[in-house]
């Protein structure tokens, strides 16, 4: 691929945080690719910027006479870029917009989709998981202390799915305004609400029961503990209702919320340095995912730490949380080897960039977390779904 101009600009994301984009320009026309953030990032995940937003787009301006120069025909050829540029010193942010928008480009110069640079044989369509009802730090209020309540509808049929999570989103809204618990839409478009996390997953069961016995098909429900969030070195400080427990009382309280409302995936319900804990949990309950993210923040390290010592059965995804997309590659190729589901996903504070329904259908992960309202988390399932028409 001929390479005309690399620049990088400031541009801002859904919570009108400063971001970074990145424009490749070739004969095929000008590509972007632009970068989210986290709120509740793990400690240990990459610096998704090396100095400030400014700093990285400048570092990314000087070098790009060098990118330019590189000969980029195939998704490997990342590596080239990452000897000239990598996340030590623009860090996660710079790197994911600058490989994704030279993948954009790529793709059009060889007249193929993203997802076929990775792996033209991919068929499989993830599962997504969309995020309903929201607290911890993503949210305002009177709220939940589990960041994320979320709705895992499992019929074959993308398109479906997305359509059962809108219409639970939208049923979810309804009851909880009747309610009169209802907050506003959080980061990520989902509900507010001043519901305790039990009252919350008590209510989710009965809306998945009710909507299970209108589709033919499973529903599961899940949450995103973040645990990591209001974890204060000893113990668990929860606020609604005000509590607060040691490890063992945590691992006993997810153990029966999970058997009481049969919630099939539970993300980071430990702090990020509690590979120990998971692994108590995993052991306690069978048939269920238990999804390290802040845990595991993307690091192949971290995995291989978490492999063994059987501390999760799934893995969250983030290409921001590591600033390599061949590590991506790596550290997915790594997951699958061992069995464990991965999980590829948003940012609470989005771009309108669709890239990771191609990253994801690539990569074949078995589910996507995408979110479910929000033009910025709508253009992500849209594109999968525009995936899976070519294949219909
Ligand atoms: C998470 C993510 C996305 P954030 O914890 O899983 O939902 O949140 O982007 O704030 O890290
Ligand atoms: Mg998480």
């Amino acid at each position: 691929m001929k390479i005309k101009e690399v620049k990088a600009e400031i541009s801002y994301n859904s919570r009108k945080e400063k971001t970074v984009s990145v424009y490749v320009e070739t004969d095929k026309g000008k590509f972007m690719g632009s970068a989210p953030s986290g709120k509740s990032t793990g400690k240990y995940a990459t610096l998704i910027y090396v100095g400030s937003v400014e700093k990285v787009v400048k570092l990314i301006n000087k070098l790009s006479s060098k990118i330019i120069e590189l000969e980029i025909d195939r998704f490997d050829d990342l590596k080239k870029v990452e000897k000239i540029i990598s996340k030590k010193n623009v860090g996660a942010n710079g790197m994911f917009a600058l490989e994704s928008a030279l993948l954009k480009a790529l793709a059009a110069d060889k007249n193929k989709e993203v997802w076929e640079l990775i792996n033209p044989r991919a068929r499989k369509f993830p599962f997504p998981v969309g995020n309903v009802i929201g607290g911890g730090l993503h949210t305002k209020g009177k709220k939940p202390d589990f960041q994320e309540f979320l709705i895992i509808p499992e019929s074959e049929n993308f398109f479906e799915n997305v359509m059962l999570m809108n219409k639970s989103h939208e049923i979810i809204g309804k009851k909880l305004g009747l309610m009169k618990v209802r907050g506003n839409l959080n980061d990520e478009g989902a509900w507010g609400c001043s519901l305790s996390d039990e009252e919350c997953l008590k209510f989710l069961n009965d809306v998945r029961k009710e909507l299970m016995s209108q589709v033919g098909h499973q529903i599961d429900i899940g949450i995103d503990v973040a645990a990591s969030g209001f974890y204060t070195g000893y113990l668990y400080n929860y606020k609604n209702p005000v509590k607060r427990l040691s490890k063992l009382k945590q691992l006993e309280f997810l153990s029966k919320i999970i058997s009481d409302y049969d919630v099939y995936y539970v993300e980071d319900g430990f702090d990020e340095k509690d590979f120990d804990d998971f692994s108590l949990l995993m052991n306690k309950v069978k048939n269920r995912l238990i999804v390290g993210d802040d845990l595991t923040v993307s690091n192949i390290e971290k995995l291989k730490k978490a492999i063994k010592e059987k501390s999760v059965n799934s893995l969250i995804v983030k290409p921001n949380q590591n600033g390599s997309l061949i590590e991506i590659r790596d550290l997915i190729l790594l997951a699958k080897k061992n069995k464990i589901k991965t999980v590829f996903s948003h940012r609470s504070g989005e771009t309108n960039d669709n890239i990771i329904a191609d990253l994801a259908f690539g990569f074949q992960t078995d589910f996507v977390k995408f979110g479910v309202k929000g033009k910025e988390r709508e253009v992500k399932l849209n594109r999968m779904i525009e995936i899976e028409k070519i294949f219909q």
